[in-house]
């Protein structure tokens, strides 16, 4: 290791004193103004990942639902998958080395995972729209170039491309062509082939409008439409030419306030969708004739998949198992029809994507999503292999067209990680080739009322959980006191855990009506505010 080039960089990217981060939920995340050592550091520990791994890393440089002044970064290793857990405690470690330590930090993390230094390191960058990001690319490449790594710039992307284009280098171009052209080739030859035969029975022009979080989801949509069939009529709005990221709109915005974002005007029966700034999750709504509106959020997006793959593996007649993979967050109203109407299992896993993903990878095909959108559907080596099989030798008519369509969503969805494009057009196709409208696909099962509150405290980690984040451990009485709140509420379930990606306690809370989720959820916020040293104004009635 080249230590007079990690002093050189080091000096000109030096830690904010007493700052200590912590590699959480997706990586960093803080003020972009404190993040530059670390984005710095998290170039150099790409490098050793790649020569460890032998493989291309990737570095996303992004916040994603977080507001504009936020920003992150984020380690994607080999197969398109969240950095291992293991190597999350080094980001943690060389992130909060003091400047004369990181040389030691760096040693010793080569020691413990056997990283050849000679080896050589590629690592590719990509970043989302906010103002912060160009400044904080430079870092990585200061980095990347301290330790000798190769670097290739993608510029603009979407985190969920980014995820899919180290896992094309990774597999010589097996998941794909290792472009942006590529992800748009590979996504929409397999919608327009999942869909054509819909389209070409009469099922024209279907219109949807997609609220862009003023992020870089618009950049993205808008050069895929010319390769999109013109059957599907895309309206973007909030698409970054005015209007800060994630303000008052976006999927995290919309599935929070339960409410429209700003800039988009919704008909009676319009279906609409919001992508998050980086454009990994998504959520769909629309207004009934009486103006409500209503939310279509990732549990039901689960469902609406899940459901037609079944239908899918029915017909083909293949014995491959489906489970579902939700968090906390599901509404339990989802968890119901999933298990007792389905008949399908359903796990429930710690928030974020890593531990889904994982849980996910243990069946034939699994779905994944977290209630706030984000998710997607893995499908086994042997799973994809048996499907390609019938797709390309069955001689049962029927049975070689479900094997295609199944064939079609392997191809369609982004198995790296959650992808609001990829999302969007396996939905788009599902309700075509179902012929379901936005309202029946809502009405495959009614939603328990529910509210999500955010608390501000001194230290959130003075909140330990367990049982997948339903129960508070620490601080003592927290958990009782949730428990007596919900004894007052039918229908009632109630937790907190603190945020992996803001400085907050995030609350949880559902009933048998709106009214009671929403006293619920502020009665547990006050519990939380005085038991877990709130700061701050009190939590207030909703
Ligand atoms: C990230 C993670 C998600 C997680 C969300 C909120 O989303 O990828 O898995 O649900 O943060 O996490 P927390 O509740 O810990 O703040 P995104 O879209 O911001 O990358």
């Amino acid at each position: 290791m080249d230590l007079g080039a990690v002093t050189k960089f080091s000096a000109l990217h030096a830690k904010p004193d007493g700052l200590i981060l912590q590699y959480g939920t997706a990586g960093f995340r803080a003020k972009a103004a404190f993040l530059d050592h670390a984005i710095y550091r998290m170039g150099m520990l790409a490098v050793l990942r790649s020569k460890q791994k032998k493989a291309t890393i990737g570095i996303m440089i992004t916040a994603s639902h977080n507001p504009e002044e936020d920003n992150g970064v984020k380690l994607i290793d080999p197969l398109g998958e969240m950095l291992a857990v293991s190597w999350e405690e080094h980001a943690t470690r060389l992130a909060n080395a003091e400047e004369q330590n990181v040389h030691t930090v760096l040693t010793e993390i080569c020691h413990l995972e056997d990283v050849t230094l000679q080896q050589e390191a590629m690592i590719i960058i990509g970043r989302d729209t906010r103002p912060s990001s160009e400044k904080l690319l430079q870092s990585v490449i200061d980095g990347v170039t301290a330790l000798g790594g190769q670097y290739h710039d993608f510029g603009l992307v979407t985190t969920p491309q980014l995820h899919y284009l180290v896992c094309c280098q990774n597999t010589n171009g097996q998941y794909g062509k290792a472009t942006i052209e590529g992800y748009y080739q590979k996504l929409s030859k397999a919608f327009v082939d999942l869909t054509k035969q819909t389209f070409s029975s009469g099922h024209k022009n279907r219109a949807l409008k997609i609220d862009c979080a003023s992020g870089v989801g618009a950049l993205k949509l808008k050069e895929m439409e010319g390769y999109l069939p013109q059957e599907l009529s895309l309206h973007i709005f909030n698409d970054g030419t005015k209007g800060k990221l994630n303000d008052l709109c976006g999927a995290d915005y919309v599935k929070t306030h339960q409410k429209p974002p700003k800039g988009l005007e919704i008909k009676p029966n319009e279906r609409c969708c919001s992508f998050d700034g980086d454009a990994d999750r998504i959520v769909y709504y629309y207004n009934d004739a009486d103006g409500h509106f209503h939310l279509i959020d990732g549990d039901k997006i689960a469902t609406l998949i899940s459901s037609f793959l079944k239908e899918l593996l029915l017909e083909v007649g293949e014995n491959l198992k489906i489970g579902v993979v939700q968090t906390a967050y599901a509404n339990g109203s989802s968890t119901q029809y999933l298990e007792e109407i389905m008949k399908v299992p359903v796990y429930c896993t710690k928030t974020g994507v890593k531990h889904l993903h994982h849980k996910a990878q243990e069946f034939d095909i699994g779905v994944y999503f977290e209630s706030n959108g984000h998710g997607t559907v893995l499908f086994s080596k042997a799973a994809e292999k048996k499907i390609r099989q019938l797709a390309e030798e069955e001689t049962d008519e029927k049975i070689r067209k479900a094997a295609m369509m199944l064939e079609n969503v392997i191809d369609l969805i982004n198995q790296t990680v959650g992808d609001a494009i990829s999302d969007m057009l396996l939905i788009e196709a599902i309700l075509a080739v179902k012929g379901l409208s936005v309202q029946q696909w809502d009405a495959i099962y009614t939603d328990l009322p529910n509210r999500q509150l955010k608390v501000t405290v001194a230290d959130r980690q003075v909140i330990d959980t367990t049982d997948a984040e339903r129960r508070a451990v620490t601080p003592l009485g927290l958990q009782e006191a949730i428990d007596e709140l919900l004894k007052k509420y039918k229908l009632s379930r109630a937790f907190v855990r603190p945020s992996g990606t803001e400085d907050i306690i995030r609350v949880y809370a559902e009933a048998d009506s709106q009214v009671n989720a929403d006293r619920l959820a502020t009665e547990v916020s006050l519990a939380v505010f005085q038991l877990a040293g709130g700061v701050g104004e009190r939590p207030k009635p909703f």
